[in-house]
């Protein structure tokens, strides 16, 4: 999980962060890249989320989402706003799909509106909300564009919510419900497909620091999140197999390399706890690893709570494992609070220039990226890596038309670097989406930050390709 799902949006929880000089190991590679070193197999595509683009939140029969209702008190968005309209790609998915294509990406991710398709969450299925995603995926399958969804991208019918939403152990068999209507109805077409994004995020954030939706902050209910959401992935799993003979699975998982503040055994420790926090939590049970126990009492709580029977069932033979990635984490021994003991020491406070910290306030950190992707790679149930989401937001400017993100184009030159050094130190990696297709609605943070390769005026809804863009578009031609 990225720092910002569990803390840096939390204004109560990041009050705690603290200061201290620790100075960071700077990365320079010599980023003579091309397509080719990645091998003909490679995957190249850009990834998006039905809240933060689609906009059209309440016609042709869809119900609201728990992002509805959380970002109706204006005060949990930053900027006030709300995805409402987001980028209108409810309506302007045909010319979106053909800009994605014309950057010469052979992929294209994006997630389904489980209250499009449910407005109830389960029973009556919406004709409408079917055929809008029929739509796009036909004109993905148009233009050339392997069409990967995720299931879930955070978007939970507010009607579940209420009823405990990630809470209540119900939500397996909602979400099994849910994927036997998407696999039946789009199976066909539709190969690749992603359980969930990032659970580390919308459980962490969601329930346990309430900076995102649902807004709740409870121990216990973040506990049972946890386990449920991991539940949740090899149960809808198991459905897209019977569904799909030829599917492609995989699921998501956030991550980020962790170093202690400095070698003192105290700061080695809370390390290590985050690092079972960030990068083990949701990976470990899911691919019959078990919860990491071994790094803390946090870790046994949570596995204390679950049923002998589950253990079985949270492990399912994922075809691939999406890894998303942004930054690198430091970790600090504290006394405060209790949960884990320790916490993040935040960029600004650790010597890291300004130039490379980002519009979020995370270190630009490929050296993070690489080393990660290492210690996946010494687990042998990893055998196909996908980087499903990495990318950065910076201050861009529009000038005369041209939007000239330097940065932006230096960030992917590192980060694809250190793909390719670990993809050839055997780490299975094989394939990379950039976060994100266009700018969009960055959660908590409203409209500020700017992720995408093309970068949208929101009140015209013109879409303008950035330079970071049309170096993709370059380097990814044949
Ligand atoms: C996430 C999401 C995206 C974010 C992106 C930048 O994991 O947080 O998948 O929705 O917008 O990561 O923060």
């Amino acid at each position: 999980m990225k720092r910002r799902e569990f803390l840096k949006h939390s204004s109560q929880l990041s009050l705690l962060l603290l200061a201290n000089n620790y100075l960071p190991l700077h990365f320079s590679q010599s980023n003579h890249l091309s397509k080719s070193d990645f091998g003909d197999h490679f995957k190249w595509g850009v990834a998006s989320a039905a809240y933060q683009i689609e906009g059209a939140w309440n016609i042709d029969g869809k119900s609201p989402s728990i992002w509805d209702t959380f970002t109706q008190k204006r005060k949990n968005i930053k900027d006030g706003s709300n995805g409402n309209v987001a980028c209108d790609f409810y309506h302007k998915y045909e010319s979106d799909i053909a800009l994605v294509k014309s950057l010469n990406f052979d992929i294209f991710r994006f997630s389904f509106s489980w209250t499009r398709i449910l407005p109830n969450g389960i029973g009556e299925v919406n004709q409408k909300g079917i055929d809008f995603y029929h739509r796009v995926i036909d004109r993905c399958l148009e233009v050339g564009l392997e069409p990967w969804p995720t299931i879930y991208h955070w978007d939970l019918p507010e009607i579940l919510s209420q009823k405990g939403g990630w809470v209540n152990r119900d939500i397996i068999a909602w979400f099994e419900e849910f994927t036997d209507v998407l696999t039946k109805e789009y199976g066909d077409k539709v190969k690749n497909w992603m359980v969930l994004n990032e659970a580390a995020s919308f459980c962490g954030a969601g329930y346990f620091a309430g900076a995102h939706a649902p807004g709740k902050i409870s121990f216990k209910k973040y506990y049972d999140t946890v386990h449920h959401s991991n539940m949740v992935s090899g149960a809808s799993g198991r459905i897209i197999r019977a569904n799909v003979s030829d599917a492609n699975i995989g699921t998501t998982i956030s991550c980020s390399w962790v170093d202690p503040k400095n070698q003192k055994n105290k700061h080695v420790k809370a390390a290590k706890k985050w690092d079972a926090f960030l990068n083990r939590l949701y990976l470990d049970p899911i691919i019959g690893r078990g919860y990491p126990t071994d790094a803390g009492t946090f870790f046994k709580k949570i596995a204390d709570r679950v049923p002998a029977s589950d253990f079985d069932k949270l492990k399912f033979d994922w075809d691939f494992m999406g890894v998303q990635n942004y930054t690198r984490t430091v970790a600090k021994a504290a006394i405060f609070p209790p949960v884990l003991w320790s916490l993040f020491v935040p960029p600004n406070k650790r010597g890291v220039p300004q130039d490379q910290i980002t519009d979020m306030n995370w270190e630009v950190s490929p050296d993070g990226f690489y080393k990660i992707l290492k210690q996946f790679g010494t687990y042998p149930e990893l055998n196909n890596i996908i980087v499903t989401e990495n990318g950065a937001a910076f201050k861009d400017v529009l000038l005369d038309g041209q939007v000239n993100d330097q940065q932006r184009v230096q960030f992917f030159k590192d980060y694809l670097s250190s793909v390719l050094k670990a993809k050839k130190e055997g780490v299975p990696i094989n394939g990379y989406f950039v976060w994100s297709f266009m700018d969009n609605f960055e959660w908590a943070e409203g409209y500020r930050p700017r992720f995408g390769l093309v970068y949208v005026d929101y009140n015209t809804q013109k879409r303008i390709v950035k330079n970071s863009g049309l170096w993709f578009k370059e380097f990814l031609k044949d």
